[in-house]
């Protein structure tokens, strides 16, 4: 199943280690054949080329719409080596045989990336090199293909390995990983198609993503996983550079996007905030004076979840900060950006990851969730929904003050990212009490009272810090238990979606406990 390679054809976007490659190539005497601006960069470094436009003997043309767009090159691409007639086809019409093709599409999730305009990412549509990809991949038989830089130097290696040959098993890979890119840069441009339509559910668009990393094992030790990039660069974990520390696990990639989407809902005008995560629900969430002022605070809402936790800040990590993080032990930290002095002092923590993004993701930009059941996919649009002040529906006789409006409106950001049903207490800017995932929301109301009380015991405080706090539910109070719950674990005001058969017995009941409730008609729920 060894098949040597005696011709190659290079058609790259991205030039990076071609003329390497290009000189690698020629060393063992493969011949080379190129398309315009690939066949030019080679010519230039001394590397023998043929162009494409030579061998199909038609110039490329349409704005190099069509340069590979030939029988000469797909013959070349697709025939069967061991077949009489496709033999005899390729001599009678002077098709070349190909071996190895080397392609990276236009970038066209790049261009999109970068905002470009309709027309900009119309033209940055690749058809030539997917089509010559897909052929190639097909051929694998006798066809080497290569669609991604990073396999250059494990090609070189193969054919030194096998005196210029590539063996079935290694283009078999090469094949799986052509398709998958295939259906990645497609499903790219059909999620652009699909966001230029405005168009609404039910629609039509495919899902693929890059490998950008194989782990260790899935949620638990017996299952295989890996973590797939959608192409659409946003800011977050899987497009942030780890500066140190072990290699994620699945769990904490999963956990590390909770912390930082959270975190993401203050933006960096809102001043500094510090989201802790376990288990994808917050432990503590806090905004503070500073960074480090936001973690203390985070921290003091549930001091004994924190440790292991996963630590999001919507600023750039200072040494203060990292020096704090570190008294206990933290998993990962994420943030956009991190300055010298706190980076020392991880260092000194080996196995503490650090991931830095470009930027706080902005919570307003749309995108999709997807969640997987038995046999399909559910797809929805990303939960960007915001709630302002001019949102709100006062619906008892007392009204909040100021002051209570803010922490009410920090208590339903937090409570947008908490597994329903969603229970937070707040005060001062600072979770003080969450309950989450419980299927009863007068549970989720009693565990949270029940943690803040610990936490007090523990922090020797005269009493639980849900006294005087504002409480958010992620859903209506369905009965007037839940907030009754609220109230005697001391919250004095409360938001919730409203909309309940029995809103008004659940606005009596907060009237006749003395609360302010606003309702703000909009439901974050969260499974
Ligand atoms: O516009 S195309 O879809 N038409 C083609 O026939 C074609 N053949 C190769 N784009 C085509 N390509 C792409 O050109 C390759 O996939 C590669 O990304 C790029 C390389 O062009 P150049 O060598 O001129 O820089």
């Amino acid at each position: 199943d060894l098949h040597k390679v005696a011709r190659a054809l290079i058609s790259v976007s991205d030039k990076t280690g071609l003329i390497e490659l290009g000189e690698a190539l020629a060393a063992r005497g493969i011949e080379i054949l190129s398309t315009g601006g690939s066949a030019k960069a080679l010519r230039e470094a001394g590397v023998a080329v043929r162009d494409v436009a030579e061998v199909t003997e038609f110039p490329e043309m349409m704005d190099g719409r069509v340069k590979t767009l030939h029988p000469r090159i797909h013959g070349g691409l697709l025939a069967l080596r061991d077949n009489a007639e496709h033999r005899g086809a390729m001599k009678g019409h002077g098709i070349p045989e190909i071996d190895l093709l080397v392609v990276n599409l236009y970038p066209f999730e790049e261009t999109v990336a970068k905002g470009a305009d309709y027309e900009t990412c119309i033209e940055n549509i690749d058809i030539g090199g997917p089509a010559m990809i897909r052929a190639a991949a097909k051929n694998h038989g006798f066809v080497n293909v290569v669609v991604d830089v990073a396999d250059y130097a494990p090609l070189l290696a193969e054919l030194d390995a096998n005196d210029g040959a590539t063996s079935y098993a290694f283009r078999q890979q090469l094949a799986l990983t052509a398709y998958a890119r295939t259906a990645a840069y497609d499903s790219a441009v059909s999620a652009w198609m699909a966001g230029a339509l405005d168009e609404a559910a039910p629609r039509r668009r495919a899902f693929a993503g890059e490998l950008a990393q194989t782990l260790r094992y899935g949620e638990n030790p017996h299952q295989s996983a890996s973590f797939y990039r959608d192409g659409s660069g946003r800011p977050g974990v899987a497009n942030a550079v780890q500066q140190q520390g072990k290699e994620l696990s699945y769990n904490n990639i999963n956990d590390t996007d909770a912390a930082f989407e959270l975190v993401s809902e203050f933006l960096p005008g809102d001043g500094p905030a510090v989201a802790i995560i376990k288990h994808a629900n917050p432990s503590g969430v806090a905004r503070g004076a500073t960074l480090k002022d936001a973690y203390q605070k985070a921290f003091d809402c549930d001091r004994t979840s924190a440790f292991g936790g996963i630590v999001a800040l919507n600023g750039k990590l200072d040494a203060e900060t990292a020096e704090a993080i570190t008294e206990i032990f933290t998993e990962v930290v994420i943030a956009p950006g991190a300055d010298d002095a706190a980076k020392e002092i991880f260092a000194k923590k080996k196995n503490l990851r650090l991931l830095t993004t470009s930027g706080v993701a902005n919570p307003g930009v749309p995108g999709l969730t997807y969640r997987q059941v038995a046999g399909g996919f559910l797809v929805q649009d990303k939960d960007t929904g915001m709630i302002g002040l001019d949102d709100l529906k006062v619906v008892t006789k007392r009204q909040p003050t100021e002051a209570e409006l803010r922490d009410l409106l920090f208590a339903w950001k937090v409570a947008k990212h908490v597994k329903s049903n969603a229970i937070v207490y707040v005060k001062d800017g600072a979770t003080v009490g969450v309950g989450a995932g419980q299927m009863s929301r007068l549970d989720s109301a009693l565990i949270a009272a029940k943690k803040a009380e610990r936490m007090a015991e523990a922090m020797g405080l005269p009493e639980p810090l849900t006294k005087g706090s504002a409480v958010a539910s992620d859903a209506f109070f369905p009965f007037a238990d839940g907030l009754l719950e609220a109230a005697a674990a001391g919250a004095s005001t409360v938001i919730q979606p409203g909309g309940s058969m029995r809103d008004d017995e659940v606005i009596a009941a907060a009237d006749e406990a003395g609360l302010a409730m606003v309702f703000t008609g909009m439901r974050h729920f969260r499974h």
